[in-house]
């Protein structure tokens, strides 16, 4: 257990120039001191005891990794003001319901149990980062495939890749919306079968929208997607001045280069989520397939129009 980052930087003038201001900071205060560690020291009565160093160090390991929940309070510090109306009111009933709060971080299935009542929508555990078309896929059944490990804690308020604080911050309280579940399900079944272009049209579309969309509410402009809700930095610079704002359009959305390693320097804004939907619909009702789709939920399959 070495020290990940020494803060405690000594200068001749100032002997130790960092302490904690805030108690949240007392996560930076980590460094141990090796004496008695069962692991380094030989006088430890359990130094040759292999089952027992391993589970000392299990447990050292999670009062190691434990973090107040830095991402949940500062984040809520924002969302009054800068996330969408559906994304706040969703929350609120998560926090009632669901579990959600700063120190707890539920468990898949109860949210996945929560969702699927209010919009059918089920959570299904992924192991790492799935191809755009079977991701996509599974958003035509009301599927949502989550990561299941959580960003490094050296970096809270943004990660470059999905964890299981941007699922169950950013996606999950969109998801409880019905037309929000309604859109994404929408854009699964548009996928199904298309060419390559197309799915990546259409995960470009997904990028745009569900995951770093913009919508104009309540006369400003607001976040609803989910890779700006979960990321404290990200919300920040998505509404400040510094990136470019363009209005959603899926013929030139779906075009629009983008980098998935930083903030985005460009995003796009719906006037509505109707608005989004109705443009969305006309843009895959374009596209070349050889047959069209209807799902059926009670028996939660795809059906080929034509033949029913
Ligand atoms: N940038 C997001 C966050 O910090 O929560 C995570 C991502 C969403 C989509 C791609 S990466
Ligand atoms: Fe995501």
């Amino acid at each position: 257990n070495t020290p990940i980052l020494d803060l405690n930087v000594v200068s001749d003038q100032f002997p130790k120039a960092w302490f904690p201001r805030h108690i949240s900071e007392l996560d930076n205060c980590t460094h141990l001191v090796t004496k008695f560690e069962p692991e380094l020291d030989s006088d430890h009565p359990g130094f040759t005891d292999m089952n027992y160093r391993a589970r000392r160090k299990q447990i050292a390991d999670i009062a190691f990794n434990y973090k107040q929940k830095h991402v949940y309070t500062n984040l809520k510090v924002l969302i009054p003001t800068h996330a969408c109306r559906e994304f706040r009111e969703n929350l609120e009933i998560l926090e009632k319901e669901g579990g959600y709060s700063e120190h707890n971080i539920p468990q898949l299935d109860d949210v996945s149990k929560f969702l699927k009542k209010r919009t059918g929508f089920q959570l299904r555990p992924v192991s790492g980062l799935l191809s755009a078309r079977d991701f996509l896929a599974s958003l035509a059944f009301r599927v949502f495939q989550c990561t299941q490990y959580v960003r490094h804690g050296s970096k809270p308020d943004h990660s470059p890749e999905p964890d299981c604080v941007h699922e169950l911050l950013g996606h999950v309280p969109m998801l409880a919306d019905p037309k929000f579940a309604k859109f994404s399900q929408d854009i699964g079944i548009a996928t199904l079968g298309a060419s390559d272009e197309d799915i990546e049209k259409f995960a470009t579309l997904y990028w745009f929208t569900v995951e770093f969309g913009l919508v104009k509410q309540d006369g400003g402009i607001r976040a609803y997607g989910a890779g700006v809700l979960s990321s404290y930095g990200e919300l920040k610079h998505a509404l400040s001045d510094a990136p470019k704002k363009l209005n959603f359009n899926p013929d030139t959305t779906a075009v629009q280069v983008y980098t998935d390693e930083d903030l985005q320097p460009i995003y796009f804004i719906v006037e509505s989520f109707e608005d989004m939907q109705q443009k969305m619909r006309q843009y895959a009702s374009k596209i070349k397939r050889k047959e069209e789709l209807r799902y059926d939920p009670f028996t939660q399959t795809l059906q080929t129009l034509d033949k029913v």
